[in-house]
């Protein structure tokens, strides 16, 4: 059933038919004047005539198995690995739908999940192009955005909020942009600097005999490029936190008691490319050893377990793990930033798409996280949080029980070895009727319900650890 590897890699390096389009030019902004300059050169869009995303359903352990190996070889990209529903996913061109229908095991069933990609990708882009520019009118969580306008949306609400925001950077991208997040910090959730403060503070804590903990919330989205609605759903709550603080009784309370450090976009570069280039990049942009395959999958560049199986060494792969641990300037700036916030109590990545909130771990199967029932415990109260908002439905679970085994993996790490306790991965809208090309009206109601069971979240962590 296996094709020879070679052939998978030869596939892997962009064989779409490209057709030329003009590039708008780009608004900067002060900060974003720090950017390198784009190429002058103007850069053509990768099309996706022709090509569906396909179903199958492999009930069946080893067959499934080994359609997953075959697809691997082949250099095909898988949209959704099998989870609780023993189903995949995958892109296939005109030519390799035939090739993988007909090869598919007998226990297979299948049906074409989404019969035309390109005509998505256009849908999307002509409702993007005729909003350009509202990046500060109430309407902006109804779009998508680029990088250059997640900028200025920082930068404004770092304006509009600034004694409760703090905007930075956790450092610069392979190709030299600054990651740019931000951290959200009541007066109160401060540490006192007067000294009347600290002396009321510590009679009071005596007296309940209770000292306040300082607590730090964790959040990223975009650690693979092309899953947007991750970015889109950090910049909802930026914008949420700030501006229901004081308005909404438990959002400031939970502000009061947290400081929540939000980063929309992880992978800059990887996202900055499937606005221009390639609306399908998955992994960074960084070189590797091979010069027609390009990019690292940051999220199997983390160091625990790093390369322990569900990655792959091939440069040309979608789960390419890098040549070591940290070898992708994204991964390695992620993982000492998080490191360094000592008081980090939650960490989580977020991702698209399958809804589905993955607890630790992803690298060793027959691995059980010491706190694997304060895990447990959270996970289902925050998707039933999140299944009060619109009813959607989101599964729960280790990583490597959930979906499947991922070695050099986030929360692996931000687990064992940062030792944030409540280390979270999560796979955000939908099943698959739209995958990655997540229609923009889902933006608000998945940053809503999102937001509810982060909100969950932070206040079982302030119950059991405070
Ligand atoms: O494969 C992945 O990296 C994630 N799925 S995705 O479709 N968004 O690519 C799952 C990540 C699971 N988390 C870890 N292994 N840390
Ligand atoms: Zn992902």
């Amino acid at each position: 059933m296996k094709l020879i590897p070679w052939a998978a890699l030869l596939s892997l390096s962009t064989v779409h038919a490209a057709t030329v389009y003009q590039q708008q030019s780009a608004d900067y902004s002060v900060i974003h004047s720090q950017l390198p300059p784009l190429p002058t050169t103007s850069p053509e869009l990768v099309r996706y005539d022709g090509e569906k995303v396909i179903e199958a359903c492999i009930n069946n352990t080893v067959d499934m198995q080994n359609t997953l190996d075959w697809i691997e070889s082949n250099g095909w990209d898988l949209w959704k690995h099998p989870s609780t529903d023993n189903c995949l996913h995958v892109r296939l061109n005109q030519h390799n739908q035939g090739i993988f229908l007909q090869n598919l095991p007998a226990s297979a069933e299948h049906r074409v999940f989404i019969s035309n990609i390109q005509s998505l990708i256009d849908q999307q882009q002509k409702i993007s192009a005729a909003s350009v520019g509202n990046d500060t009118t109430a309407d902006y969580h109804a779009h998508y955005h680029t990088y250059d306008e997640i900028i200025t949306f920082l930068k404004n609400i770092s304006d509009t909020y600034p004694d409760l925001v703090q905007l930075f950077s956790i450092g610069k991208t392979y190709e030299g942009r600054d990651i740019w997040g931000i951290t959200i910090k009541s007066k109160k959730a401060r540490k006192p600097t007067k000294l009347w403060t600290k002396i009321t503070d510590y009679f009071q804590s005596s007296f309940n005999g209770k000292k306040k903990k300082e607590m730090e919330l964790i959040m990223h989205g975009g650690q693979h490029a092309r899953e947007w609605i991750s970015v889109a759903t950090i910049t909802y709550f930026i914008d949420t936190l700030c501006s229901k603080y004081g308005q909404d009784k438990h959002i400031t309370k939970l502000v009061d008691t947290f400081s929540w450090t939000l980063i929309p976009v992880m992978n800059v570069d990887g996202y900055i490319f499937t606005h221009t280039r390639d609306r399908m990049w998955r992994k960074n942009r960084q070189p590797t050893s091979f010069p027609f395959c390009t990019g690292i999958d940051l999220n199997r560049n983390w160091g625990y377990e790093w390369n322990r199986g569900g990655s792959s060494p091939n440069p040309c792969s979608e789960a390419y793990m890098g040549p070591a641990a940290f070898a992708a300037v994204e991964t390695k700036l992620m993982a000492d930033f998080v490191a360094s916030r000592q008081h980090a109590m939650m960490y989580i990545d977020f991702h698209s798409y399958s809804q589905l909130w993955m607890s630790p771990f992803g690298s060793d199967c027959n691995e059980r996280p010491k706190d694997e029932e304060d895990l447990t415990e959270l996970s289902l109260g925050a998707t039933r949080a999140l299944k009060a908002v619109h009813g959607t439905s989101f599964a729960a679970g280790p990583v490597c029980k959930i979906i499947y085994q991922a070695s050099g993996g986030s929360l692996d790490w931000t687990y064992a070895v940062a030792n944030v306790k409540y280390s979270f991965a999560a796979e955000l809208r939908d099943v698959g009727q739209y995958g990655f090309l997540l229609p923009e009206n889902q933006i608000v109601p998945s940053g809503e319900e999102t937001l509810a069971a982060v909100l969950f979240a932070a206040q079982f962590i302030n119950e059991r650890e405070n």
